[in-house]
């Protein structure tokens, strides 16, 4: 009962965003490339996913930003430069899920279609550890045959001295057997985000261009 409904709304949502998109538009009525990745950021409540969009939006960081309660999206433009000299322009549809446990399953319905997945968890909270690691085996049952691009991300590096309660060793080792890369980064500094994300999207990328070449560099569109 309760799956069914969410799969009505999700039906509905996805139909309204693709009317936008097939025209050609983001929500926000610019024009948009026709070729979308899609990634997702999930993990535990308050461990910063939808800070770490704000500054891959180039936004500020907000110390009191609201629970995110159903599922908020973005787009960014780039585009590939490759080394035949080729450009082809892609947008990156960005999918903040909730982290609040009761809304976990509705969250994982809607990683569908998913290219590539951030799972974020808090380095100093332990339980928030625990919760990547079921977010991490929820995607592995939710795809038994092709597994979206992984990557493991411990937000609020700028606590590790004081406060820390995953050690990078253990986190980086839990990473290693799943095949996960792993980073560890601070959305309040604004340290090392961009770079998780850009490694989320280059290996993600070749699911969307299957001919891509082996170099090639992603760029923004200005
Ligand atoms: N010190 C520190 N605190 C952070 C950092 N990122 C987030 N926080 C704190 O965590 C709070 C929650 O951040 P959000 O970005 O809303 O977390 P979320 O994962 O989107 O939370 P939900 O939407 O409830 O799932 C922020 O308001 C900050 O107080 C960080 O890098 N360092
Ligand atoms: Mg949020």
């Amino acid at each position: 009962m309760v799956n069914n409904l969410l799969r009505m709304i999700l039906t509905l949502e996805l139909l309204l965003l693709s009317m936008s998109c097939l025209a050609g538009r983001t929500i926000s009525g610019e024009k948009s490339p026709a070729i979308r990745l899609k990634i997702s950021l999930v993990g535990g409540s308050c461990v910063g996913k939808t800070n770490i969009i704000c500054r891959l939006e180039g936004e500020d960081f907000l110390p009191n930003m609201p629970a995110t309660w159903g599922i908020d999206f973005s787009f960014l433009k780039r585009h590939v430069h490759e080394v035949n000299g080729r450009q082809t322009p892609f947008t990156i549809w960005i999918w903040d899920m909730p982290g609040v446990m009761r809304l976990r399953d509705m969250a994982r319905y809607r990683l569908q279609h998913s290219n590539g997945v951030m799972i974020v968890y808090d380095i100093t909270r332990k339980e928030s550890f625990e919760h990547a690691q079921w977010w991490f085996d929820a995607i592995k049952s939710s795809y038994p045959f092709l597994l979206p691009v992984v990557i493991l991300v411990g937000n609020a590096s700028d606590l590790a001295r004081s406060d820390r309660q995953i050690s990078r060793a253990d986190a980086q080792a839990y990473a290693d057997k799943n095949s996960m890369e792993y980073f560890e980064v601070s959305a309040l500094k604004n340290q090392g985000v961009q770079e998780a994300f850009d490694a989320l999207v280059s290996k993600a990328l070749p699911q969307v261009l299957p001919n891509l070449s082996a170099d090639f560099v992603i760029a923004t569109n200005d």
